[in-house]
């Protein structure tokens, strides 16, 4: 298929020469790379959808069993190799689309991770709402796979080789601390794992109204997800994403396979997205990304191509954690007082160039 990409460089809205920061915008219609990740997925990398559902805590199955991967290569819109430190994500949407009609709620928020353990379990907590969330993570890698050498059609994981294998997955949902060192969350219920998402998608019809929460979920409708307004650990992921041109992301719900609005008529009960290879593709249901990335200096945290005092502010805050390295001008995964030096002497510069 057809990668069609718009691309638009220019000079920043604010300065009057060119020669300064370059803001590119590039919208891809199709991905480079999609795969259903399921033990089972016979025809890996050419299925024309991919289910998201969990079997619930069950030996040999992930609590996340069926997932997305979904692969964008960026490097020929966005110059890679610049350092991660670069790019600043202005926006950022990728958008799926439901290949199945009516067979699961709009779940717009957050569920307890507890709402997915076994009733019977001390640590059970009802659902407050029906459905599940479809979450989108970034991707960690084992059996020394990376983003550059797993591609759509690889193997599904490493040992126990005999499918179904829980926690083995050579691609996997990850959960990323302050160093980008990615834990696994395929098994999050039953290792009841804290942590969130990447983001969590919102639903909208084909007049781009929001589904109402609750709403059975109708075939066509747009999962889209908003990557710009991430935690600090899931922002760095995507610049490192952009450096290496390869933005890799992996979709997933808890949603069981049971108990939904179609179990009790035989149908499923949870979301299946179109990929690439099916034919809605050509007429616009494959996944997307949209971005619009600043690319300035590594201290010009907000894009503009100024270090001036509202980068200060965002440095002040990144700097009171310590662990986030949104601000790690020295790349040592801490941002401390050694970055601060660096950010001091590019403020006094002011412009980027
Ligand atoms: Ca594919
Ligand atoms: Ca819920
Ligand atoms: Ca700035
Ligand atoms: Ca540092």
């Amino acid at each position: 298929m057809q990668l069609r990409s718009i691309i638009a460089a220019a000079g920043l809205a604010a300065l009057a020469s060119a020669s300064f920061g370059q803001i590119v915008v590039a919208e891809y219609s199709t991905p480079s790379m999609d795969r259903w990740m399921y033990p089972f997925n016979f025809s890996a990398g050419s299925e024309g959808r991919a289910a998201l559902f969990s079997p619930g805590v069950l030996a040999g199955f992930d609590d996340r069993d069926a997932q997305m991967l979904v692969g964008f290569d960026t490097n020929a819109e966005i110059t890679p190799g610049l350092g991660r430190l670069r790019y600043k994500v202005l926006s950022a949407t990728l958008s799926v689309f439901i290949e199945n009609d009516q067979a699961f709620w709009y779940d717009p928020s957050a569920d307890s991770i507890a709402s997915s353990l076994p009733s019977t379990d001390p640590d059970y907590v009802a659902d407050s709402d029906p459905g599940r969330p479809i979450e989108v993570w970034a991707c960690g890698y084992r059996n020394g796979y990376t983003a550059e050498t797993f591609g759509e059609t690889e193997a599904f994981g490493g040992v126990p080789i005999v499918a179904p294998a829980e926690g083995a997955r050579n691609v996997f949902p990850a959960l990323l601390d302050y160093a980008q060192t990615p834990t696994d969350v395929s098994r999050q219920v039953r290792l009841k794992q804290t942590g969130s998402a990447m983001a969590l998608a919102r639903l909208f019809d084909e007049s781009n109204a929001e589904l109402a929460p609750g709403a059975v979920v109708p075939e066509g409708t747009e999962v889209r997800f908003n990557l710009a307004t991430v935690s600090s650990a899931n922002y760095v992921y995507l610049q490192h994403a952009l450096n290496t041109g390869l933005v890799r992301l992996m979709i997933a719900s808890l949603e069981a396979t049971t108990g939904g609005p179609g179990g009790g008529t035989g149908g499923v009960t949870y979301p299946r997205i179109y990929t690439r290879e099916n034919a809605a593709a050509e007429i616009g249901y494959g996944p997307q990304l949209s971005l619009e990335i600043a690319i300035t200096c590594d201290a010009d945290f907000n894009g503009d191509n100024f270090v001036d005092d509202s980068d200060f502010v965002f440095f002040a805050a990144s700097y009171n954690e310590l662990l986030d390295a949104r601000c790690d001008l020295n790349e040592d995964t801490f941002t401390d007082d050694a970055d601060f030096v660096i950010f001091a002497a590019a403020y006094d510069a002011l412009l980027c160039d």
